[in-house]
């Protein structure tokens, strides 16, 4: 496996000048005018040559301050829109008709479309961790979707890209769903985030949940920093989250418009239980779901309206994603995988593959679409080649993807191939690095089987299904996985085989009961703490 240290961002890079620290001081900061004026000695009465001098020195002392931040402005701002349960057909640009996203299909428009990007596991905090970690998060001890109660979370010392961007002075905030830990010492303000408003987990681990029994979870709040400012959410609560979230977005922009920032959006819709504000009630004919994506796509409208208004357009980049794809036995209240197979809580591809969006005006070719395969383990080191900043000591398992994201002439995925690890470190499917192939190793997956989902918020019950001999899948001409071509190609069954047992040696695997060497713990709450 791949170290940072060794990988394509991994040249030594010098470390921020002293001055940018002055510069980049936390609002409310002296104004460059001001911290050149502190500088400056009292003008007395003096000869018109010493005048002349402390003029001068005045303009040295200006001008010395005011460079670093001029090579500093070259960094974009970075705004990750991270949509929670939302299916690839789901928005105007990958196929959805029953409502309108006029500001997603203009985005699109504005950006490029990515038809093979991916998240590592189809679940909430494993696909968080993989995101912000630039890690399978098998690797740093996260699966599945942490509850209330979990007493673990993202260790202190894995890097996130709040902290990767931080160490170049960048402003960072976020809004929304975080469910890397609900203990203090992991909320995002002590994982690089300087301010944070948002749910600590899923907005369906919640007494009010239809199917939530009694005493199953405490109530839900919202926190702030790392402060919970509302102890009980109800659904009045619950139908503003979309609204607040996007306000604090926009408020965040406006007041950082003057410095790098990254702000990460994770949205709680469109996550079951659905809900949403008065301005989109009853508006799509597509029920409840709907409405929900009509005011994500709102949202998305408001952050590229804050950006235009702040002349951020050409070094601002914007990335719209989902943590993993429909949950499918809520029916009506889910959306759509499309194409692909399965959904949430799958390695098909309805659980992995999402859609995405990018801009950045000037420097990713508009209207485009790429169909390489990234995943969003590749976007830390992305963002790191793109502000020069130094990757983490321990290993990370993305690379530097950027060649592919505006689309170079012959850029290859720099990967030997994807993991796609589910449960508790079970290493389901892989494919080559190219996208084309994918095995479906031997495992158990839930499946509706044909069935339609439920209706109103109650989900329909899953079987499970088994791959019980390895399958082999072209993704190219068969995305839906429909026919098992392994018997056709067993050079490529072999060669991703052998990129499994890679996989297996390093992160282990329970399904072949293998111990990997590369994994690494949790954060866990000790008694002290
Ligand atoms: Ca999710």
């Amino acid at each position: 496996m791949r170290r940072g240290a060794a990988g394509a961002n991994t040249v030594p890079r010098p470390r921020c000048a002293p001055l940018e620290n002055i510069v980049l001081a936390p609002r409310p900061g002296p104004r460059i005018a001001d911290v050149g004026r502190a500088h400056l000695p009292p003008l007395p009465l003096l000869h018109p040559l010493k005048i002349l001098r402390h003029a001068l020195a005045a303009f040295v002392t200006v001008l010395t301050l005011v460079t670093p931040l001029r090579a500093f402005s070259g960094r974009p701002n970075i705004v990750i829109i991270f949509i929670d349960d939302m299916g690839y057909a789901d928005i105007g640009p990958f196929g959805a008709t029953a409502y309108p996203t006029p500001n997603l299909d203009r985005m699109a428009a504005e950006g490029r479309k990515f038809t093979n990007f991916h998240v590592p596991q189809p679940v909430c905090s494993a696909s968080r961790a993989g995101l912000l970690t630039g890690c399978y998060p098998n690797r740093i001890g996260i699966h599945g979707a942490l509850g209330p109660a979990a007493k673990h979370g993202l260790a202190a010392t894995e890097l996130t890209v709040a902290e990767l961007v931080k160490q170049k002075g960048y402003a960072t905030g976020m809004a929304g769903k975080w469910h890397l830990g609900t203990p203090k010492q992991f909320l995002p303000t002590h994982h690089g985030f300087d301010e944070y408003l948002g749910l600590p987990y899923s907005n369906d681990m919640w007494p009010r949940h239809p199917e939530a029994k009694a005493g199953a979870y405490p109530p839900l709040p919202l926190i702030e920093g790392d402060h919970v400012i509302k102890t009980e959410l109800g659904h009045e609560d619950q139908n503003q989250l979309t609204t607040q979230y996007t306000e604090r977005a926009v408020k965040f922009i406006e007041q950082n418009q003057d410095r790098p920032f990254f702000f990460y959006l994770a949205h709680s819709m469109v996550h079951v239980p659905l809900h949403v504000s008065d301005k989109f009630r009853g508006k799509s004919t597509r029920g409840l779901f709907g409405d929900a994506v009509m005011e994500l796509d709102w949202s998305v409208g408001e952050i590229l309206a804050a950006l235009k208004k702040h002349h951020l357009d050409d070094n601002t980049l914007v990335i719209f994603t989902s943590d993993n794809g429909p949950w499918l036995s809520y029916g009506d209240h889910a959306g759509s995988a499309g194409p692909l197979r399965e959904g949430k809580g799958t390695c098909w591809e309805g659980g992995t593959r999402e859609p995405t969006l990018m801009r950045w005006t000037g420097k990713i070719p508009a209207g485009t679409t790429s169909g390489d395969m990234m995943m969003t383990i590749d976007l830390l080191p992305t963002i790191a080649h793109l502000i020069d900043a130094p990757l983490p000591a321990h290993a990370i398992d993305g690379l530097n993807v950027w060649p592919l994201i505006v689309g170079e002439p012959g850029a290859k995925n720099p990967h030997d191939g994807y993991a796609f690890y589910y449960e508790q470190n079970a290493l389901q499917a892989v494919t080559s690095p190219d996208g084309r192939w994918k095995l479906q190793l031997p495992h158990a997956y839930r499946t509706l089987n044909g069935r339609t989902g439920g209706t109103g918020g109650i989900p329909a019950k899953y079987e499970n299904h088994t791959v019980a001999t390895a399958e082999l899948y072209d993704l190219v001409h068969d995305v839906g996985e429909t026919s098992n071509v392994a018997a056709q190609h067993p050079a490529m069954v072999q060669q991703l085989e052998a990129f499994a047992e890679k996989m297996r040696a390093e992160l282990g695997d329970v399904l072949t009961q293998r111990k990997g060497s590369g994994s690494r713990e949790p954060g866990r709450v000790t008694k002290s703490d």
